[in-house]
């Protein structure tokens, strides 16, 4: 099976020229101008962008939370990341606290073989480190897991206390593997939320008003400090605001790089939200949405180099499980629908109005997640030998996101009425055309697996 990209416009993390992409098979084989056309097809991409498949390292398909589930399976929910321009997701196993990291890697591992759309990995959450969870560390990089997730949030269900952080990140320096957090101060915000409940201040504002920034910037100064003295290589996962990258921020003054994602949400919506009471709950995730000056802040990171990633946190959940914190902002599943939206959204409000450039668009959407996680040149680039994962990107077409045209399984959408510039035209994975023309045309269980490479911290 060959196919040809004719006369797009290639886009990678360093390069912006015109040519032609010859796949054979899974991968790209040739790059030039003029290439021959004894093809089984030919695509032709005059006047479009050609972007790698974007890479998405932040999302939750089907995970048990908060009494619930998140509600895209690996099916639904890497077919609409597809559908966005995204080609591989991570997702993020759960160890059970008492349990093995090999049960849960085997229990995730069944829910996705054979149900995703998309290209997939995992990151091994790591919710009760002790001698028995030390000793699989080795195992699961082994399998192609390097990334282990700790939360200092979530109290009393996914929490870990520094000591086992500080074991934790021994033991996965060891094992060439890295440390990523969900770095908020789980000890003040279970304060405070106990605190509004106590006073019956139960909407979804003080869902917000539970978290202040001080909580994520405490914590992630805390996990830098960490990393630098155990010398682990660290990724602290949604940064949302200006105190917590000034942690990372000061850090580079003693030469300590900390890699840091920020998510598509945090760039563009801000927590007046919170103010339109139960409506407010669709944008109840952890860390909260923040100020304007956040977002100023964030902006200015990816273009400083400080931030590296724009993921999602995609975490849906349908109206009906939002319903269940309707008298207590504490029981709202925390999360929101966003994996579809990233790369449109991120292109439309970067982009094109200019606050980012269409190489640091695509560091931060495909290259930067590729490489700091194991999978670069295989994702990541559009490059001889790479696997053909290739968005075709109409960069003029406008259109609207809606619910009734959105492909995750949520039955809102955050993004409701946002006008968008630039539109996903077609979309490769592997050499085949997975969505073309707002349709969908390879089935579950076409999404792989991908092993990844032992962690670097010179990306
Ligand atoms: N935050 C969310 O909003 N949802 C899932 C987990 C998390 O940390
Ligand atoms: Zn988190
Ligand atoms: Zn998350
Ligand atoms: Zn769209």
């Amino acid at each position: 099976m060959s196919t040809l990209i004719k006369n797009g416009r290639i886009i990678t993390a360093t390069d912006d020229y015109v040519a032609d992409i010859l796949i054979e098979n899974e991968k790209i084989s040739a790059i030039g101008k003029k290439l021959p056309e004894k093809v089984d097809s030919i695509i032709d991409a005059k006047g479009m962008l050609i972007f790698p498949g974007g890479i998405d390292p932040h999302v939750h398909l089907e995970m048990p939370f908060m009494g619930t589930f998140s509600s895209d399976t690996y099916e639904t929910g890497t077919r609409a990341a597809l559908y966005g321009g995204t080609t591989t997701v991570i997702d993020f196993i759960l160890q059970k606290q008492g349990n093995s990291l090999r049960a849960a890697f085997d229990e995730w591992s069944g829910r996705a073989t054979g149900n995703a759309v998309g290209d997939y990995s995992f990151h091994m959450a790591v919710t009760d480190f002790n001698d028995n969870t030390k000793g699989e560390i080795k195992e699961m990089v082994e399998e192609g897991i390097t990334s282990f997730k700790t939360f200092m949030a979530y109290k009393g269900a996914l929490m870990i206390d520094d000591r086992q952080m500080i074991g934790l990140m021994e033991e996965v320096k060891q094992q060439g593997g890295m440390v990523t957090v969900h770095a908020t101060n789980g000890d003040v915000i279970d304060y405070l939320v106990q605190k509004h409940r106590s006073e019956g201040k139960l909407s979804p504002l003080y869902h917000y008003l539970s978290q202040p920034e001080v909580t994520e910037a405490e914590a992630s100064e805390r996990f830098v400090d960490m990393t630098n003295y155990t010398e682990c290589p660290g990724y602290i996962v949604h940064l949302t605001c200006e105190g917590a990258l000034n942690a990372v921020r000061n850090a580079t003054r003693r030469n300590q790089k900390v890699f840091v994602e920020t998510c598509i949400q945090y760039l563009v919506l801000d927590a007046s939200l919170y103010e339109k009471d139960f409506d407010g709950a669709k944008w109840v995730m952890s860390p909260p949405l923040r100020e304007k000056k956040d977002q100023a802040t964030l902006w200015a990171g990816i273009n400083q180099g400080l931030v590296q990633i724009v993921g999602t946190d995609h975490c849906p959940f349908k109206w009906e499980q939002k319903l269940m914190g309707k008298d207590d902002f504490s029981k709202i599943p925390n999360g929101h629908p966003a994996i579809e939206h990233r790369m449109e959204l991120l292109f439309s409000e970067g982009v094109a109005k200019g606050k980012i450039s269409l190489n640091k668009y695509v560091e931060v959407t495909s290259s930067n997640a590729a490489k700091i996680f194991g999978m670069f040149p295989k994702k990541g680039t559009i490059a001889v030998d790479s696997d053909a994962d290739i968005v075709i990107f109409d960069p003029n077409t406008k259109h609207t996101i809606s619910v009734d045209t959105h492909h995750m399984n949520t039955d809102y959408s955050a993004y409701e009425g946002w006008e968008v510039t630039g539109k996903v035209k077609t979309v490769l994975l592997r050499g085949k055309v997975a969505i073309d023309n707002n349709e969908c045309l390879i089935d579950k269980g076409y999404g792989q697996f991908v092993k990844r490479k032992k962690v670097s911290q010179n990306i």
